[in-house]
């Protein structure tokens, strides 16, 4: 049985995701951030960087959201959510994920909490805005990579980098020009949305509003 540490629509989202796309029996357990609760002592001993998610198996204690996912995928073969390893699609695959994990979700971190990124009480204002600027280009290269005749972000298999690529956009939706409005990457994002396990991710997260803004 597998245990989800979460927080609705945090970094939790695309290993949920997954977890039901597997079909594999889990437990979410919400850490809840509203009193900081990833910084409990319990917590920080699963995860001392005091960070959302953590997936627990057995002796398996495992924090960071792509190792997450990649690790189900590799899991779970059957599931059929990352493509052959050593192809050029695998490839592709690791690129995107580690796109998103390493160069979008820190300017994600720095748009939304660029007060931590500055000791200067007035500096947070400019790191916000060139954050900003620097994510509505790498969303615009994702955009740039979409093959508009291809059902899902790597072609034509749904993959995890599908469910990773919609819970980044969905923290994207606070931009001056957010993923919603890029039509390549509108019409993907509403695709990945369409499906029963991201629906039913939504629904147990009590995820409120529209889920990628507007
Ligand atoms: N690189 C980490 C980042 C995780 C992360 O920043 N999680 C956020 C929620 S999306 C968090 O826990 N923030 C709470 C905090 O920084 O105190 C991952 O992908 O797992």
């Amino acid at each position: 049985m597998y245990q989800l540490h979460y927080y609705p629509g945090n970094a939790s989202f695309a290993p949920h995701v997954l977890l039901r796309e597997i079909g594999a029996p889990f437990e979410l357990s919400l850490v809840d951030r509203s009193r900081n609760a990833q910084k409990d002592p319990a917590y920080l001993k699963l995860n001392p960087a005091g960070r959302i998610p953590v997936l627990v198996k057995g002796d398996l204690v495992l924090f960071e959201s792509a190792a997450i996912c990649l690790h189900l995928c590799d899991s779970h073969p059957q599931a059929g959510l990352a493509p052959t390893a050593g192809s050029d699609e695998r490839a592709h695959f690791y690129k995107w994920l580690m796109f998103m994990t390493n160069t979008i979700q820190p300017d994600i971190l720095m748009f939304y909490y660029s007060d931590r990124y500055t000791d200067d009480a007035e500096g947070g204002a400019a790191l916000r805005s060139a954050a900003d600027r620097r994510l509505v280009q790498w969303f615009a290269m994702i955009e740039e990579g979409i093959d508009p005749a291809a059902p899902w972000f790597l072609g034509r298999e749904y993959s995890a980098a599908d469910a990773f690529l919609l819970m980044t956009a969905r923290w994207g939706r606070g931009l001056s020009t957010p993923p919603r409005k890029m039509a390549k990457l509108r019409r993907l994002l509403e695709r990945i949305l369409e499906r029963d396990a991201v629906q039913k991710a939504i629904a147990a997260e009590g995820v409120e509003g529209p889920f990628l803004g507007g």
